[in-house]
């Protein structure tokens, strides 16, 4: 008797927390929903140097609003656009790194990237930076990066990795296929039927 007393009241309790919860995100803390992969950060002396990496995002829509790494004396969010005369120009982006839910943003050479300022000592090949992501939301994100060379835009920093990529294309995404239930067009629902199109369907 008693104890089905305490089983009853807990479970009211649970419902009750459940209803304080409202309408917060039910995926929680954009710090849980996001991940990176590829990180890297180029390796430079003195100044200024970048980070690049894919942020994808699990959950509901997560912004990263700021960026901190103790190699750095600041890192700023940035950019890449071009300028009326066709020159590429980076600058802070207004507003942070917007992820989309259940979508990616990648950071790369010649678009956007985490712009490292000030550097406090130089950052060789093989080092690895740590960097703190904080969200709209306030939570955290810490990841470590390697550092790489790369000596420039027009230069293919993975050496050898062309030809790997072809086999990937390959194997790896043989199993994508397109058009398979007639939601085709633009690029965002493409990647949103990535997550949906596994389903076989029943003939
Ligand atoms: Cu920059």
């Amino acid at each position: 008797m008693t104890r089905r007393t305490l089983v009853a009241g807990s479970l009211v309790l649970a419902l009750s927390l459940a209803g304080c919860a409202g309408e917060a995100a039910p995926d929680g803390p954009a710090s849980e929903t996001v991940e990176i992969t590829d990180a890297w950060v180029k390796a430079a002396d003195e100044g200024m140097t970048a980070g690049f990496g894919v942020l994808a995002n699990s959950g509901a829509e997560a912004t990263v609003v700021s960026a901190e790494s103790d190699v750095a004396g600041s890192l700023e969010l940035h950019e890449t656009v071009a300028s009326e005369t066709g020159e590429m120009l980076m600058q802070e982006v207004a507003g942070g790194f917007v992820l989309p839910e259940g979508g990616e943003l990648s950071l790369e050479p010649g678009g956007s990237h985490l712009m490292f300022m000030d550097l406090a000592e130089p950052l060789r090949p093989g080092d690895e930076v740590e960097v703190t992501l904080t969200f709209s939301d306030e939570s955290t994100f810490t990841f470590s990066a390697p550092v790489k060379d790369y000596s420039g835009a027009n230069e293919n920093y993975g050496g050898s990795e062309e030809q790997e990529h072809g086999e990937h294309e390959e194997g790896e995404h043989a199993e994508h296929e397109h058009g398979g239930d007639g939601q085709g067009g633009s690029a965002s629902d493409d990647r949103r039927g990535q997550t949906t199109g596994a389903r076989s369907e029943p003939r």
